[in-house]
């Protein structure tokens, strides 16, 4: 049988949808049902996975000597980056505003908006729920993602058998949900057609004018971590790392190009420890800490796409977001980042989580759902690359030499 592999699959889809909803765009009722089911079966992974990727990313942290003095510098500069690649895209997003004038039709309110995102002082109160069951009923995230954090880190100060079963636990539950995800991912196609058929359908005469936004979009992504990953990350590993960044970037070259031909930071993660201890000589102890951590929660691209991404869709729906509303999504873009999984596509399943958290609609991923291969493939390479540049920097900031030190 002929095995199309899924992105030529998601690529023929989008093709046959843009045409079916052009021309028969009274007929994509009976379609638009798969776009709904795609839809409600990635939210319907989103919390377990989220709990279970961030528990499991935070309790590996426990194991290992050093653990306050790596684990502090490890999360500083995890932190710190994902940051710095998400205010890069919200600059950039803002002074290009690929969004505006695509004026989509409302498929359902945002009014919700408002109240959603609110002052800063009640991201803060919604960072901590008073009820965790609630919360996750009601799929308010930034809850979720604090408490499996919270969670996460108590499993690393309670006793054996404890600690060990509870984090086997948790990352037999990761493993699980990566593979219903993954399974997910396998009905993408069908997904898109469903959902792309009717958003073409909705906004027909607006088609060349979404295609041209969708280009000038993927420019915004692209350019923004072409930034981040050629000028801020370099600047860091040779300013505070000490160390050459672009030798450390020849010696990355292997893994790079695998991230960005599989999508995947989690199939791509024996080749970027081989290449840190072989290549840029860092020692096993710093890779086998910083780099399973990082390939789970550490993604500066995605972070970065899920940004300008909710932003995009925000400007097409003609939502204008305050600046208090777009602190929200930084916020919710960091989050949905230390939550995305290493796999395919896990940056578009997570834009559900920013879109619900500040209120916007889910339609709005079949916008972007056209040009999400290109943007995972470039995405999970500067995931990769910033967690390749994390284990240099830690390196030697604990006087490892290495072999790309100044
Ligand atoms: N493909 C994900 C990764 O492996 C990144 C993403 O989907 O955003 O890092």
């Amino acid at each position: 049988m002929l095995k199309i592999k899924l992105h030529w699959q998601i690529l023929i889809a989008l093709v046959l949808a843009v045409l079916f909803g052009y021309f028969a765009p009274n007929a994509t009722d009976y379609t638009a049902w798969m776009g709904d089911i795609f839809l409600r079966a990635l939210k319907m992974v989103i919390i377990p996975l989220i709990l279970s990727s961030i528990i499991s990313g935070v309790t590996s942290m426990g194991e290992g000597k050093n653990l306050g003095r790596l684990g502090l510098k490890t999360m500083l500069y995890y932190l710190g980056t994902s940051t710095l690649a998400i205010l890069t895209g919200l600059i950039i997003v803002n002074l290009v505003k690929p969004g505006v004038g695509v004026e989509l039709g409302f498929t359902q309110s945002v009014e919700g908006l408002t109240e959603q995102a609110g002052s800063v002082k009640d991201i803060l109160y919604r960072l901590v729920p008073d009820n965790i069951v609630d919360a996750m009923a009601q799929g308010t995230i930034l809850s979720v993602i604090f408490f499996a954090i919270v969670f996460g880190y108590f499993i690393t100060k309670v006793d054996e058998p404890y600690k060990n079963s509870l984090k086997t636990f948790f990352d037999a539950v990761f493993e699980v949900m990566m593979k219903v995800t993954l399974f997910i991912i396998k009905f993408t196609p069908l997904g898109i057609f469903g959902i792309v058929a009717a958003e073409v359908a909705r906004n027909s005469e607006q088609l060349a004018n979404i295609a041209g936004s969708l280009a000038i979009y993927s420019l915004c992504v692209i350019v923004g971590l072409l930034i981040h990953a050629l000028v801020i990350l370099p600047l860091i590993v040779r300013f505070i790392g000490k160390a050459k960044p672009y030798a450390h970037l020849k010696n990355m070259a292997t893994p790079l190009l695998t991230a960005f031909s599989t999508s995947s930071s989690s199939a791509t993660l024996p080749l970027t420890m081989e290449a840190l201890e072989h290549n840029s000589g860092v020692s096993n102890k710093i890779t086998s800490f910083t780099l399973p951590l990082g390939a789970t929660i550490n993604m500066d691209g995605t972070a970065l796409y899920e940004c300008v991404a909710a932003m995009f869709i925000a400007q097409a729906y003609g939502v204008d977001l305050s600046f208090t509303q777009q602190v929200f999504v930084v916020v919710t873009a960091l989050l949905a980042s230390i939550g995305a999984a290493g796999i395919p596509m896990a940056g578009l399943v997570m834009i559900t989580v920013v879109l619900t958290a500040v209120g916007l609609p889910l339609e709005g991923i079949g916008l972007i759902l056209a040009v999400d291969r290109i943007l995972d493939m470039i995405r999970t390479a500067v995931n990769v690359w910033s967690d390749s540049c994390g284990a240099v920097t830690v390196a030697r900031s604990e006087n490892e030499e290495t072999s790309v030190a100044i």
